[in-house]
């Protein structure tokens, strides 16, 4: 059984990894000026952030069209005989839903699309995972059931650093009053049940900083390893520093870095930063 594994732009796995891996990527839009840009391939991270400060109007989003993803899969059903197409969250976007529409419109290839109920890094390592397991040639029954056990120890706690954007962009959930008694502080926000959600109000960033790290302390502090990984916009030097401390703390946690592109970054702003987690030893090597 060959099993192509897709994925959205808001993973954000560079392309050297995708490519090494074999994973197919479908991008997301972001709308500047009028002008839609597909991230990255017309447009990377760093020149979005440049170009956001020149632009008076805030940008906007879109998910790939149905029509892309059909053109995707047809594409694939020449030399496999599946696919599991992994998107970010149902709650915040229709892609994952556009996945499905366009599966049961594609003949000779079985289209399998998973909700990772996340995006980011925290989305690719869902895509990692089933890349190499598709590389194994294992059935993607297989491949899914591995995904939903990572999916139990997967955590994601990220701040921005102004709430506006979330706001405007209509993805942040919660009752209104909390989320405006927010607006003066620094609130942790977590996914819950696909949907962003505050998940504690600090005052401080380097309070919800190491709140995070106490978060990630209490699995990491169970001896199992982990890879966790810090996510940012356009904050590259203090995720660096915030890298080195928790690696001191916690040998037994694999870090990396990476970043909220132009998508995922229209809607957090830049300076926003989360780290994600999910248990190691259950990954293939
Ligand atoms: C679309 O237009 O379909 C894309 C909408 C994307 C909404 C993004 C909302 C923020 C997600 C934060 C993810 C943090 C993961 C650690």
């Amino acid at each position: 059984m060959k099993t192509a594994i897709v994925t959205d732009s808001t993973a954000y796995i560079p392309k050297e990894l995708r490519e090494k891996h074999h994973i197919h990527m479908i991008p997301l839009n972001v709308i500047l000026s009028g002008e839609s840009y597909r991230e990255e391939v017309d447009l990377q991270a760093d020149e979005f952030f440049e170009e956001i400060k020149k632009e008076d109007k805030l940008p906007t989003t879109s998910q790939p069209s149905v029509g892309d993803l059909v053109e995707l899969y047809e594409k694939l059903a020449n030399d496999y005989d599946a696919v599991i197409s992994i998107h970010l969250s149902s709650g915040i976007s229709g892609t994952y839903q556009g996945a499905i529409t366009a599966g049961g419109m594609v003949d000779g290839i079985e289209v399998y699309a998973y909700d990772s109920e996340i995006s980011c890094m925290a989305q690719g390592f869902y895509v990692l995972e089933a890349a190499k397991m598709a590389a194994m040639a294992i059935d993607p029954s297989e491949i899914i059931s591995r995904l939903d056990v990572m999916k139990e120890s997967l955590r994601a706690y990220f701040m921005v650093d102004d709430l506006s954007h979330l706001q405007r962009g209509g993805r942040l959930s919660g009752a209104q009053a909390f989320i405006g008694s927010l607006l003066q502080v620094k609130p942790l926000l977590h996914f819950e049940n696909k949907i962003i959600m505050p998940f504690e109000k600090i005052r401080t960033r380097k309070k919800a900083m190491k709140r995070i790290e106490e978060l990630l302390g209490k699995d990491a502090e169970s001896g199992d390893e982990y890879q966790a990984c810090i996510i940012h916009a356009n904050r590259k030097e203090d995720a660096l520093e915030w890298k080195q401390e928790i690696e001191q703390k916690y040998p037994n946690v694999e870090m990396s870095i990476s970043y909220f592109g132009p998508v995922i970054g229209t809607h957090l702003g830049e300076g926003a930063m989360g780290l994600t987690w999910v248990k190691n030893n259950l990954s293939v090597k």
